[in-house]
């Protein structure tokens, strides 16, 4: 049945397909952006591969290319009285909600970018939450949360939930969390708040914990150039497997940090927009907070690289791995086996990680590859300053 589906972060690198994604579905699509990532973008002086129109061209290029409409509003998620203007005049029966600054590394540059990146995504969220309570209480939040959320515990991790027996008495939780960046804090705050949104205020929401998206293409960006999504490889805004294949073009060593043995949920971008099918068609009764970990294969980065170094050299590209000095704060040797089931019974057709995909956007890349900037792959951003690091470790050294 077609829905008003409200897509915020419409600009972004999930948020535009995912727009396009259910506009040719039937379903009726706004878009909000503040183009606050086009913003930051400048600020650290990187762009994506290939450069975008704006939204509104985009929009204008979706409807010239298939005859449908996404509609636009422009405008800040922490304003709340202009969020409470899109949801009066749009009523949206369901929110996809990518509106956040999506970098661990941004979230970690300093305390300007953590203080911001924690107010704009949980504060955003709260107006999200207000509004729907206020205005559409029956609207179904779709929220985009992450598999970060959980770090690497020594148990296995379980979709959303943890029953705990204490003392004889048992009862369940939120799964316990312990994030690597302060970015993936905020989505930890956000679940949350949701979570208390559904209790007390009976709201309905699904939260996706979703893994690492790589890949370039949907059925919907391949329709016209002018539809293609903000792809990234710079150390702050690119993720691995996306920013490997860049490398691979250009010949940089792979950027494996320390020991290559983080391992993480991953997924294509195609599986992302299928996912979010799959919630929209599945809403949450009233005052459940359903909790789905969205993705399909865990890799570590060093596999990761493996398979790219790998793929690479059947193209005719020879690409050497180099494990460089881990600028984050992370395990890089763990147990790790994270329920993912949820999504696979509402009918889920995962896109397995192939050689020949990872080829496919090797040279999909190399189309775009005198306009690769080799100087953002590594920008420095540290999870503990030098400063810092270096006063530990003497203290260390002195038994302190
Ligand atoms: N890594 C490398 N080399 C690189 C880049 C990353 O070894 O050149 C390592 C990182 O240290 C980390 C792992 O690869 O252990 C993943 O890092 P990433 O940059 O690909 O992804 P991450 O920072 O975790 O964040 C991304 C998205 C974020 C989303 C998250 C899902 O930017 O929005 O929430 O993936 S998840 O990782 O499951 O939390």
């Amino acid at each position: 049945m077609a829905q008003r589906i409200l897509v915020l972060g419409g600009d972004g690198y999930l948020g535009w397909p995912t727009a396009m994604a259910f506009s040719r579905q039937g379903h009726r699509v706004a878009v909000v952006d503040n183009f606050a990532k086009r913003r930051w973008e400048l600020e650290i002086g990187v762009r994506p591969l290939v450069p975008l129109p704006t939204l509104h061209e985009r929009a204008q290029a979706w409807h010239e290319v298939t005859g449908l409409e996404i509609e636009l509003f422009v405008g800040d998620l922490t304003d709340y009285a202009f969020v409470e203007s899109v949801f009066a005049s749009f009523r949206p029966d369901a929110v996809i909600h990518y509106g956040e600054q999506p970098s661990a590394p941004y979230s970690m540059i300093d305390v300007r970018t953590a203080t911001y990146t924690q107010a704009n995504n949980v504060v955003g969220n709260l107006n999200v939450l207000f509004a729907i309570r206020d205005l559409a209480p029956e609207t179904h939040l779709v929220k985009l949360g992450t598999m970060g959320e959980y770090g690497t515990p020594n148990i296995d991790i379980e979709e959303g939930y943890l029953t705990v027996n204490h003392n004889g008495r048992e009862h369940t939780f939120l799964y316990p969390k312990t994030p690597g960046s302060l970015y993936h804090l905020t989505k930890v705050h956000d679940s949350h708040n949701i979570h208390f949104a559904c209790r007390v205020w009976g709201l309905r929401a699904t939260d996706l914990n979703q893994g690492v998206v790589y890949g370039i293409e949907t059925d919907e960006t391949a329709l016209d150039p002018r539809l293609t999504t903000s792809f990234h490889y710079d150390e702050v805004f690119g993720t691995a497997l996306n920013r490997f294949c860049v490398q691979a073009v250009v010949g940089h060593p792979l950027t494996v940090y320390g020991k290559g043995g983080q391992t993480r949920g991953y997924l294509n971008i195609r599986d992302t927009i299928q996912c979010l099918g799959l919630a929209v068609a599945h809403p949450a009764d009233a005052g459940e907070l359903r909790v789905y970990n969205q993705f399909t294969e865990q890799f570590s980065v060093l596999e990761l690289a493996e398979r790219v170094r790998d793929a690479a050299a059947a193209g005719g590209r020879e690409v050497v791995i180099e494990r460089i000095p881990n600028p984050r704060k992370e395990d890089e040797s763990h147990y790790y086996n994270a329920k993912h089931t949820k999504l696979l019974d509402l009918g889920l057709e995962p896109h397995y990680l192939s050689d020949e995909l990872i080829g496919s956007m090797i040279d999909t890349i190399d189309q775009h590859a005198g306009d690769i900037n080799r100087d953002v792959i590594l920008q420095g951003v540290k999870w503990v300053p030098d400063k810092l690091r270096d006063a530990r470790e003497v203290g260390a050294a002195a038994g302190r």
